[in-house]
């Protein structure tokens, strides 16, 4: 029988709820699962919603004191859900009281606190775990298994967007998403973080970018008095976004690859489109969120006669990650999984005593990247992250 450890979730909107059905599921589908994650609480600032969501998510309690949840005997682990302002001072209180830290992205809203989060976890000699979900697709997965197998051959072109356009309406409020002091930055950190840390699972460390962000719409109404999340209700006063609405970038990686990311929220059309291109010396790969079960790729050892991009279903469990714990070949799994993927391996990292990636330091260089981005932005031109 697998040991099990008490689980404290911090935040129980969007990201609570994909969490906690990770939670859920874990132990059911993985059977060498090391550890089981026992459901022990469920956290936010409102008693009546948060008591809601205990029950609806399978939460055996609830609380409304973050700081008496990472102060728990009976919690091992605090899983950070929360908007970005603060994670920092919610994994550094974690930590300190030896919790293992599992932490919603992007990492923190300035480099400096990602820096404090990753001496923290150090220091207490726990682990620490970036929540990147999409690291987590099988079809991804096989995107790096074939890059690292050799058979792209050397990498040259990253090429990757990830566009939404659920701001684009004038009069939508202004959520906290599109506030500075509570998300730091707007598309840049939400979405951007996500193909930054695609880019170095799959190509390599970046050294120096160069880039713009834009904000199209100034000011936007005020939430009501009842916010919400992506679907928050106007109110009659007017603020200013403090964020950007888009972010384009070029980047160098210390492997001579080339690439240009874009991350914008208003690409009419596109609800939640995250895609990249990578082109190598012996061949090319596709990915879109879309077509999550799917990575179109091309390879020059192909016999010439059938040479051409090819749609791999990344089903197969015998052939690729995670799925041995689902269904049959061909029966595809959603962006859900993707959470699941990521507790099980937070959990086996916790029972081996290691940090699984993303990390926080991973983490910490996604944020290094951000930082300069928006350096460069400010007029900066080209700036190298800052790692140290
Ligand atoms: C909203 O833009 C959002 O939910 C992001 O916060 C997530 O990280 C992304 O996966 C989907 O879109």
């Amino acid at each position: 029988m697998a040991q099990t450890i008490g689980v404290g979730l911090i935040g129980y909107k969007f990201m609570g709820k994909a969490h906690s059905n990770a939670f859920r599921q874990v132990a059911h589908f993985f059977p060498d699962l090391a550890l089981r994650p026992e459901m022990k609480v469920i956290c936010g600032r409102n008693a009546a919603t948060v008591q809601e969501a205990a029950q609806q998510f399978g939460w055996q309690s609830y609380a409304t004191d973050w700081q008496q949840v990472v102060a728990r005997d009976d919690i091992g682990l605090i899983d950070v859900a929360t908007p970005g302002d603060i994670h920092a001072e919610i994994a550094i209180a974690a930590a300190a009281h030896g919790k293992h830290v599992f932490c919603e992205k992007p990492l923190a809203n300035t480099l400096q606190e990602a820096k404090d989060m990753l001496t923290a976890v150090q220091k207490a000699g726990v682990v620490g775990m970036v929540n990147f979900n999409y690291r987590r697709v099988p079809a991804i997965q096989l995107a790096k298994q074939l890059i690292d197998d050799g058979r792209i051959g050397q990498v040259y072109h990253w090429r990757a967007v990830y566009l939404q356009d659920w701001i684009m309406a004038p009069n939508f409020p202004l959520v906290w998403r599109l506030d500075k002091s509570v998300a730091g930055t707007g598309a840049l950190g939400d979405l951007g973080a996500h193909i930054i840390d695609l880019a170095r699972m799959l190509v390599g460390e970046i050294t120096t970018v160069c880039g713009m962000t834009e904000t199209f719409i100034k000011q936007r109404p005020k939430l009501a008095a009842t916010a919400g999340g992506l679907n928050a209700q106007a109110g009659a006063e007017m603020g200013e976004v403090t964020v950007d609405d888009a972010a384009l970038f070029l980047a160098r990686f210390a492997n001579g690859a080339a690439g240009s990311f874009e991350v914008t929220r208003f690409a009419k059309g596109r609800a939640n489109y995250n895609s990249f291109e990578i082109n190598g010396g012996k061949g090319s790969i596709v990915f879109n969120l879309e077509r999550m079960n799917e990575l179109n790729v091309y390879l020059d050892d192909d016999a010439p006669e059938v040479r051409g991009f090819r749609n791999v279903l990344a089903t197969d469990g015998g052939a690729h990650k995670y799925l041995s714990a689902w269904w049959p070949a061909g029966h595809i799994i959603g962006w859900e999984h993707t959470f699941t993927h990521g507790v099980y391996d937070l959990l086996s990292g916790i029972a081996a005593g290691q940090s699984p990636p993303a990390s926080f330091e991973d983490g910490m260089r996604c944020q290094a990247v951000l930082e300069a981005v928006t350096q460069s932005a400010a007029g900066g031109g080209w700036v190298e992250p800052d790692y140290s």
